[in-house]
Formats: C-alpha cells, structure tokens, sequence
C-alpha cells in the first residue's frame, strides 16, 4: 500500500459546483425503507426478500457477479460500495446509487483514490460503510502483501482518501462500529492466514485518531462442538456494522463449518456489552439464515451467506440485512430488530 501522505482535501463538489455531501443539505432520511412482510405462516426471526437476488447474476455488461457488498444511508436516498468482479475474477469496489435501496445503479468504473498511487495487485473486497461524524469510511480486505484491512473516508462518494491499513496481514472483516466508546474508534477484525483459512476469531481493536490502532481484544471464537452446534465450529467474522441496542450491540456474523464438500457459511447473532464490546452478553446457539434458497447453494461458491451490512428503521425497528449469495450475487433479508433481540437472549450460549 502507498500510505495517505495527503491532509484531509476538501470534498469535491459536484459538475454543477453543488456540494454533494449529505451533511450540508436538510435531508430528513429517505422516503422509503426496504421490507417485506413476514411471509405468512413463516416462524423465521429472518426471511428472505421475495425478490431475492436483487442484484442478480451477470448484473451489468461485462461484471460476472456482485456481492458481499454494503450499503448506507445517504441523505434522502441510499449509497453502497459494492464488490464486483469481472471476466479476471479481480475483486474491485464500486460505488452504487438508490433510491429505495433495492434497485441500484451502480457506477461502471471502479472507485479510485485521489491521494493514492493505483497498485494493480492491490485487490479490494467485502467492504463495509459505517458514517461517523462527518464522514463515511469504508473498511474493506486490500491485498498488501496478503489480506488486511484497508480504510478510507469520503463525505460524497465521488472523492476517496485513502489511509492507513489498519493492521498487518493477515486481517479480514474489519468492521468499525458506529461511534466512538468512551473515546475511541473501535474495529472488529478476523486475524487470517494468506489463503482459505481454516481457523478465526473476532477480535476488538481501538484507536484515537483511525491509523493507530492498538488495545486489541479478544471478543469470540469460532468452536461450539463442546455445547452442540457446529455451524460456526470452522471460523467466525464480524458482517454488518453493529446496531446499538439499549440490550447491547447487536452483531451480525458469519459462522462458517467445513464439510466433506468445502465450508458452509451461515449467519448468527451476538449482543455485545455497550461499554466494552469484548464482553459477550448473549450469542445464538443456532444459525438465524443458512444456505438454503437456490441463488444461496448454487453459484461461483455454493453455499455462502455472507452479510456485509443492514439498515434500521429506527421508526419502527425493522432491519433490512444485505448479504452475498455463494460469491455471485447480492440478497437482502428482513427480521424485526426487537424478535432478534429476543431470539439472541433465549437461544444463547456464550463459549
Ligand atoms: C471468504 C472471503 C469472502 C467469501 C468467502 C466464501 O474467505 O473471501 O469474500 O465470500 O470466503 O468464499
């Protein structure tokens, strides 16, 4: 990686000479939120869109799949950063547009960098979006002599400075959290290895400033043989941003198990303890979404769930959660934000 050398510079405007960020409009949140009702006679704490994939197979010329992507609200619409690749099978970042954050539009170019000197090899993949502040950053795995996590912020999505990695490789599913605790901006991470690594544990690191990072924490491991259940028995990693709750911080993850046919990648939940989120409170002891639907079990990697990001629509606590689809395409499941709370806390076994 070439480190950001650059001050922070100025968000540019747009070709009108409008300044685009959301936070100099009035914008009052987007007029429409994603949801469909539970289907009836469904038991599911999360079902799936009825229009699943949303971004399907072959979703624009030359792109061979979209996934494992992550979306935000941006003033009154909605902004993502995709994972795309094309006929290479390189992973690239996006940028992508929507106005009911459902039927996207997304850039055919990939987002670049102003401060940063392009490295061919420097693949990008499985970002996250959280904004904090004044600005959106974006996590995501970058290819620095193997897999780590890389950050940059942006206010428009039209101008990225690139920072610092946030660590040494080997790194994967670094998450930010939301807000600064007690000071500092807290990350979530999967130390790795440099392939398809067979082991992993969520960790929590914080930092002052978003390029020094330190205090790392233990906050789970993968296991669970020992109480029964062997879906997240391989690997975990941190997906969506977490979600504070006045229970905790709700963390999505992916639980992986290997089989005699490759790992199988489902979704669980945990609540984090507010202060210190290497405390677990509560964590599922079954999977709440696995590789079940046709687009989920069939595709480039069969059997892969994989969420990188969820809305919440704080007016009536339904959760709009977006995953990848067997690393082809891009899905969306719903649940209520109070059911999953309620499920986490009954169905929990800390290990
Ligand atoms: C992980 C990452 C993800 C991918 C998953 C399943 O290691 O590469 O991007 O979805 O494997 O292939």
């Amino acid at each position: 990686m070439t480190p950001s050398e650059s001050a922070t510079q100025p968000e540019i405007a747009n070709e009108n000479g409008v300044n685009l960020s959301p936070l100099e409009t009035d914008a009052s949140g987007p007029a429409t939120f994603p949801w469909s009702d539970r289907p009836s006679g469904s038991r599911e704490i999360v079902w799936r869109h009825p229009g699943n994939p949303i971004l399907g197979r072959k979703p624009a010329p030359g792109l061979q799949g979209v996934y494992n992507s992550a979306v935000a609200v941006y003033g009154n619409s909605y902004v993502g950063v995709f994972r795309t690749e094309d006929h290479t099978r390189f992973p690239h970042l996006h940028v992508g547009w929507s106005e009911d954050a459902l039927d996207w539009q997304i850039d055919p170019e990939p987002l670049v960098f102003g401060n940063h000197q392009h490295d061919p090899a420097d693949y990008a993949y499985d970002p996250r979006v959280v904004k904090i502040d004044d600005w959106y950053y974006i996590t995501w795995c970058g290819g620095h002599n193997g897999p780590t996590i890389s950050v940059a912020r942006t206010k428009a999505f039209r101008h990225f400075e690139r920072m610092e990695n946030a660590f040494l490789p080997f790194n994967r599913n670094g998450v930010l959290f939301p807000r600064r605790i007690q000071g500092k901006y807290l990350l979530l991470s999967r130390p790795s290895d440099d392939g398809h690594t067979a082991f992993g544990d969520i960790y929590v690191s914080q930092s002052p400033d978003m390029v020094h990072w330190g205090r790392h924490r233990l906050v789970m491991r993968s296991g669970g043989e020992a109480t029964g259940q062997w879906w997240q028995r391989t690997k975990i990693g941190a997906g969506p941003i977490p979600i504070e709750t006045p229970e905790g911080w709700l963390m999505l993850y992916h639980g992986v198990m290997d089989t005699c046919n490759g790992f199988v990648y489902s979704m669980g939940a945990a609540l984090l303890d507010l202060d210190e989120p290497w405390r677990v409170l509560y964590r599922t002891n079954q999977h709440l979404l696995t590789p079940d639907a046709d687009y989920e079990v069939s595709g480039h990697v069969p059997n892969v769930v994989f969420p990188c990001a969820a809305l919440h629509d704080e007016s009536n606590g339904r959760l709009a959660i977006y995953y990848g689809a067997a690393d082809t395409c891009t899905c969306v499941a719903y649940a209520h934000l109070s059911e999953l709370i309620e499920f986490t806390k009954a169905n929990s076994t800390v290990f």
